[in-house]
């Protein structure tokens, strides 16, 4: 280890499951991870920060099926495509040391030998899963998963069924794991520990099915073919394997394990408090020092979709509002312990007020005044009058061990909410010492430069503890104060600064935004795309006049709509075509409409055609409708005319 290093320092994210593109929610998290790690390196520490992707399990397999393309093509474009995972995280200044796939051969064959250790030991055992069964669509299901005691897919009625499974002995390490939770620190907020034990431990830990044979796209059991190992087993030990438990791809499992903490979103806590730390028990090996859980990110209240329209695409707001903008927005707005409400106008109002006005004045004001009055260089100058400098001098040199006490609990928003106070002081500093009146007069001089020369320390030691956050913008400002030293200890030291800095100008750093207008942008890119609709072809083939004639098309008026027994497609429909004697038409459109919407509308029929029999009726004639394709889906609607038209009259 390096004489500076103060120690090794190894934090993960969860690895994320790429059944769809990323959200603001899911960047977030790796944002929060990245913050904490830069803010390590910034001591002195030797990080190594994982992320990476947890690409099995059934739901990637359905959703491969749907796509028409295999499972490893689906998360290989998730994960390595345009826009997918890894791109994100370049763009997002995402400063992992290492990158994960469950899906890589090195994480497979490591899990498939622990999976084995754990069954030679005993703590794996064969049983017999008991669930529901759907037999339509070949899957089990648990009794809390169905939806009214039906299949949760087709809504049909499920049967008691058992599956041959393998079995974790969860119940064996309650016991040990409830003391780790109650007596230990090692889960945070603290919130949480009551949850889990309150909620899960206590009513009494169940062996923990971990195998399946419903699907197949895990890593396989190699001494039961037919079993895939549970994802979340497969999952949770991609924190050791990535350093190179039970393989030989890494060799940095002395250096970092046990890692110093899983950062982990609140509805998996249970799998990293519980689960994880009882199979580390199972396999001997140390316990992570701690799990933290942070809050989710709710739009309107509610835990963030993609169904919930694009703004909440983390590309669109790096792109429109920068990304350092971005990160540091995340973590000033939202307590990580908390849930936080995301907001656009909350967006914008931060950038606007936070970094435009507060930070981005006083780094603009400083600067431009460094220059116009003093040019290249400020010249050195005496503290003459400590009494009005201090309230600056002492805020601005106690700041670090401020900032440093909240990181140590993860308080992202505390840590910048001290690096604001400063910032507003130094405002306040300004408009106390009115550089521009002090300017006026030749003896005034040593006293402004003075002055400039604190708010530009000022500016280095907030811009240095912002690295963190915003480490784009903490480089430029490093580069405005002529190269000013921004490491970790410089950073409690008022007064490093050379005294004959030599400041640069540069644009604004972060220009205030119209929130209006911004809003009605956002408001606009949200709209969901149109999609082209598929239409049929146009017929090629003429048809001669007097034939088309021949067609007799009525208005036809429902009376009755009923669905026809045992077919799933066909509706019954009893019409008035103005004869006084009731029409029977047979349509296959019963997935397109309710029977009963029908009843008194005013249709379109062609009544000349042959009757025909149809699940034993007779059909007489055909009802007219438009169909269409949007998205993949055949879209239907009978061709429906205005209720004056009477019934019976002809069409043409
Ligand atoms: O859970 N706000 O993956 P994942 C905050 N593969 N955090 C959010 C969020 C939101 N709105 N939505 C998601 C998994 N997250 C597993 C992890 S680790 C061995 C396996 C967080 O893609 C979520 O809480 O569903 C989780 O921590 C992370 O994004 C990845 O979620």
């Amino acid at each position: 280890m390096c004489e500076r290093c103060k120690g090794k320092y190894y934090i993960t994210t969860p690895i994320y499951y790429p059944s769809d593109k990323l959200h603001i929610g899911h960047t977030y998290c790796t944002v929060a991870t990245d913050a904490m790690a830069r803010y390590k390196r910034l001591q002195g520490y030797d990080v190594m920060f994982l992320t990476g992707t947890d690409e099995h399990g059934q739901k990637i397999e359905d959703k491969a099926k749907e796509a028409g393309v295999t499972p490893q093509q689906f998360v290989d474009n998730i994960v390595l495509g345009e826009r997918g995972v890894l791109d994100l995280w370049k763009l997002m200044n995402i400063s992992n040391n290492r990158f994960i796939r469950t899906t890589d051969d090195y994480h497979v064959a490591a899990v498939q030998k622990i999976f084995r250790k754990m069954y030679e030991k005993g703590d794996i055992y064969k049983g017999t899963y008991k669930g529901k069964y759907c037999k339509p669509c070949e899957s089990f299901w648990t009794e809390s998963q169905l939806v009214d005691g039906k299949c949760p897919d087709c809504g049909r009625e499920v049967q008691d069924a058992e599956e041959e499974a393998y079995f974790f002995r969860l119940s064996k390490y309650a016991g040990r794991v409830r003391d780790l939770l109650v007596n230990t620190d090692f889960l945070e907020p603290r919130s949480r520990v009551n949850e889990m034990v309150n909620n899960f431990i206590d009513p009494g830990l169940e062996d923990l099915c971990v195998s399946r044979t419903s699907f197949t796209w895990g890593v396989p059991v190699d001494f039961d073919p037919g079993h895939v190992v549970y994802v979340w087993i497969d999952a949770l030990f991609n924190y050791m394997t990535a350093l190179g438990y039970c393989n030989d791809r890494y060799d940095d499992l002395d250096k970092f394990w046990p890692a110093d903490v899983h950062f982990v979103g609140k509805e998996i806590v249970r799998f990293h408090s519980i689960i994880w730390p009882a199979l580390l028990m199972s396999m001997e090996l140390p316990l992570p020092k701690k799990v933290y859980g942070h809050g989710w990110l709710l739009l309107d209240g509610g835990k963030m979709s993609k169904s919930k329209g694009n703004v909440v695409d983390p590309y669109i707001l790096a792109e429109r509002f920068g990304v350092d903008a971005l990160r540091f927005f995340l973590l000033r707005s939202f307590p990580f312990g908390s849930d936080g409400n995301f907001s656009n106008e909350l967006l914008i109002s931060t950038i606007n007020t936070d970094l435009a006005n507060d930070l981005g004045n006083l780094v603009s004001r400083t600067i431009a005044m460094a220059q116009k009055y003093f040019g290249a260089a400020l010249p050195e100058t005496q503290q003459e009058d400590e009494s009005l400098d201090a309230p600056l001098v002492t805020l601005a040199s106690q700041l670090r061990d401020k900032y440093e006490a909240q990181m140590e609990k993860y308080a992202f928003q505390n840590a910048l909410a001290e690096i604001f106070k400063v910032i507003s002081r130094a405002n306040k500093y300004i408009d106390e010492n009115a550089p521009w009146v002090l300017a006026k007069a030749e003896e005034n001089r040593p006293r402004l430069a003075r002055v400039l020369y604190n708010l530009l320390e000022t500016v280095r030691i907030c811009g240095g503890l912002l690295t963190p956050f915003m480490p784009a913008t903490s480089s430029e400002i490093a580069r405005r104060l002529g190269g000013a030293a921004m490491d970790w200890d410089s950073l409690n030291r008022f007064g490093l600064l050379p005294a004959n800095v030599a400041a640069v100008a540069g644009p604004a750093l972060f220009p205030r935004i119209d929130m209006e207008k911004e809003l009605a942008a956002l408001e606009e890119l949200s709209k969901p795309e149109e999609a082209p609709l598929e239409i049929e072809p146009y017929s090629q083939e003429q048809v001669d006049f007097d034939a088309f004639c021949k067609n007799d098309l009525r208005a036809v008026k429902v009376k009755d709509c009923q669905k026809v027994k045992k077919s799933d497609k066909l509706l019954c429909f009893t019409l008035d075509d103005g004869t006084g004697k009731d029409r029977q038409i047979l349509s296959g459109i019963a997935k397109y409409y309710q029977p009963q919407e029908l009843i008194g509308k005013t249709l379109v029929a062609i009544v000349n055609l042959p009757p025909r029999k149809m699940m034993g009726r007779e059909s007489q004639g055909m009802l007219l409708s438009a169909v269409h394709t949007e998205k993949g889906q055949e879209k239907l609607q009978l061709l429906m005319v205005s209720d004056e038209i009477p019934a019976g009259a002809k069409l043409c």
